[in-house]
């Protein structure tokens, strides 16, 4: 047996007694979750609606399914190097031409719960992400970065959108922290809790939407609507997120599954 086969035989075990758990870091998808609004004159997004072809009745006797519709960037979902006027140009920028090992790597948990809660406007800093680093080690090349907030935790669309007359509110990455992440630490991508990677405010950013300009623009990806982050250690998990093959897709809904140690 080969020692990565070892490995693997090892994993399935682990996870058979228990000693690995999965712990789901998806929000359910249905009509009531939340999507992004745009001021105008930009187009937005539709949510998420259900159509019935059959429930075991005279369109189809013995079979329930339906018809989905939505965004391609709707609940919890990922973002495509090709979502961004930035990463536009890039090679292998579309869900169905990514590199499958893309999708899985080491998981580094950077806590801003504390903070997000006295600041919904709270911004991670490169000095905060050098901090974690002192303490929980190098963030390896080709992790995901995933932004622990606390934001899964608050109750209906208001709260957790958090809309006031100059726009959402809602925590994110700095310009520096994302430029380290992307560019120095060679991350896959970044993930949060709140409706999009770029913080409430990002629209009057300069560059606007800089988490986004950044991680796309650099052939990175994004992960939003994450929940269950508390249930992750800094370091130790791994995480798997795989977004449908759409062809030419920008982003779609995905099931994000991080394997944690018991
Ligand atoms: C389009 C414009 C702005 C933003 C977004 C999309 C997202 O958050 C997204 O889902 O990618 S901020
Ligand atoms: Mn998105």
């Amino acid at each position: 047996m080969t020692a990565n086969g070892n490995v693997l035989t090892q994993l399935a075990a682990e996870l058979a007694r228990g000693a690995i758990r999965v712990v789901d870091l998806t929000q359910p998808l249905g009509p009531d979750t939340p999507v992004l609004g745009l001021p105008p004159p930009f187009a937005n997004s539709p949510g998420v609606s259900f159509e019935t072809i059959s429930h075991y009745d005279d369109k189809g006797p013995a079979w329930y399914w339906r018809t989905i519709r939505m965004g391609e960037h709707t609940g919890t979902h990922f973002d495509a190097p090709v979502h961004w006027v930035s990463g536009k140009d890039r090679a292998d920028n579309t869900l169905d031409t990514i590199p499958a090992e893309r999708f899985v790597g080491p998981a580094c948990v950077i806590d801003i719960s504390r903070e997000a809660a006295a600041n919904p406007d709270h911004l991670l800093t490169r000095d905060a992400v050098l901090a974690w680093e002192a303490k929980h080690g190098r963030i390896p090349p080709k992790s995901w970065v995933l932004l622990r907030s606390d934001w899964s935790k608050r109750v209906g669309v208001a709260e957790f959108l958090n809309c006031r007359e100059d726009g959402p509110h809602s925590p994110g990455f700095d310009r520096d922290a994302t430029e380290l992440l992307a560019l120095e630490r060679d991350v896959l991508g970044v993930g949060v809790e709140t409706v999009g990677t770029d913080a409430g405010q990002a629209h009057s950013f300069d560059p606007p939407f800089w988490t986004h300009h950044i991680m796309q623009g650099n052939g990175k990806f994004g992960l939003a609507s994450l929940t269950n982050l508390d249930r992750l250690p800094p370091t130790g998990a791994v995480v798997v997120a795989s977004p449908l093959k759409l062809v030419g897709g920008s982003g779609s809904p995905l099931r994000v599954l991080a394997l944690v140690p018991a």
